[in-house]
């Protein structure tokens, strides 16, 4: 606590310019919503009660009525403010951009997060995050004050993973599964060599079924390659994997595996001048929050000045491209959904 005595300077933390906003014109918002793209800038920000947190403003800057998967909001924690709970299974990370806060897990653990700070002259560059797993029982405290950038995502769990620890060739291709009415698919767990060799007439592969021909598996396999050691395969709920191994055996284990979240979660540091090299285009979705500098952000055919403490909403697939500039360096969070197959 000793070390919060006093902020960041002005021009340079997205804490001390959040809220001064750029010029107070009436009437006059740099923000902008458009279909695949929004830019959200502080003069715009509505705060409300959050939902099952004590004394604490929320202002949701990004949520699924845009086209999102996710949500992103701002969370003004005040004296004696505490968090709620995600709904169930959803997973959600935290990021201190003012103040402090003490995280608390279900085993009791403790950990104090908290925003930058400058003590005796020197900038201490905390800035605190978490991610905390789907229904992970947890708790925010704050005695003072605090605030955070929360995103938020359901989970679609991995309910089974394939093992494999010495190498073996398999055949997988994945669609999309619709369920059947009273039709379900079960776990099926098997070996290759069980399965019956089919006919495939004028090709020189062989090939083994390794799922029952019945009405709720609606696809098939016809694509072989290798896999080396350790390969671990991931399945959603909402997809079927199927498996034709030739050499060793795979096993499928049928628990929840927290392989790697779907959230990835950058920070992204330009110096003036800098700029993204690539022109992105791409399937994945953003939530960008600019913590420090200025300069130019290309969205679509959109090109927006934008500043510390401007949040941006880009859809899947929306052009993009930053080019920092003024007299600091660029910082921004960005949450970008990736590890799932986006069909
Ligand atoms: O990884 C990214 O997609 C990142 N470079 N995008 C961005 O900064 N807009
Ligand atoms: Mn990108």
């Amino acid at each position: 606590k000793s070390l919060i005595q006093r902020s960041l300077p002005l021009t340079f933390k997205f804490a001390e310019v959040f809220g001064y906003g750029y010029p107070d014109l009436p009437g006059f918002t740099r923000s902008v919503y458009k279909g695949d793209h929004a830019l959200i800038t502080p003069e715009s920000h509505v705060f409300s009660p959050l939902p099952g947190w004590t004394n604490t403003l929320g202002a949701y800057l990004i949520t699924p009525a845009m086209g999102s998967h996710f949500v992103m909001y701002l969370a003004k924690m005040q004296e004696n403010s505490k968090s709620g709970l995600p709904p169930n299974d959803v997973e959600r990370f935290l990021f201190v951009v003012q103040g402090s806060a003490t995280l608390t897990n279900a085993s009791g653990a403790h950990h104090q997060l908290m925003a930058s700070v400058i003590y005796e002259f020197r900038a201490y560059l905390v800035d605190s995050y978490a991610y905390l797993a789907p229904n992970s029982k947890h708790s925010l405290e704050c005695d003072a004050s605090a605030t955070l950038v929360v995103f938020e995502r359901r989970f679609i769990s991995p309910r089974s993973v394939i093992d494999c620890d010495a190498s073996a060739s398999l055949v997988v291709s994945e669609r999309r599964y619709s369920p059947l009415e009273n039709h379900f698919t079960e776990q099926i767990v098997g070996s290759t060599d069980q399965q019956p060799l089919l006919e495939t007439p004028g090709e020189v592969f062989e090939l083994r079924k390794l799922l029952p021909p019945s009405l709720p598996y609606d696809f098939n396999i016809h694509v072989g390659f290798r896999i080396g050691q350790n390969l671990r395969a991931l399945i959603s709920n909402f997809w079927k994997l199927y498996t034709q191994i030739s050499l060793h055996t795979v096993t499928l284990i049928n628990e929840p595996v927290w392989l790697s979240s779907r959230f990835d979660q950058h920070i992204m540091d330009f110096q003036p001048g800098e700029f993204l090299n690539v022109k992105e285009v791409h399937y994945n979705q953003h939530g960008l929050l600019l913590l420090e500098g200025q300069g130019i952000y290309r969205l679509g055919d959109s090109w927006y000045p934008v500043q510390s403490g401007d949040a941006i909403w880009m859809a899947p697939f929306v052009p993009q491209w930053y080019a920092a500039l003024g007299k600091t360096r660029s910082r921004y969070l960005l949450y970008k959904d990736v590890n799932r197959n986006p069909l």
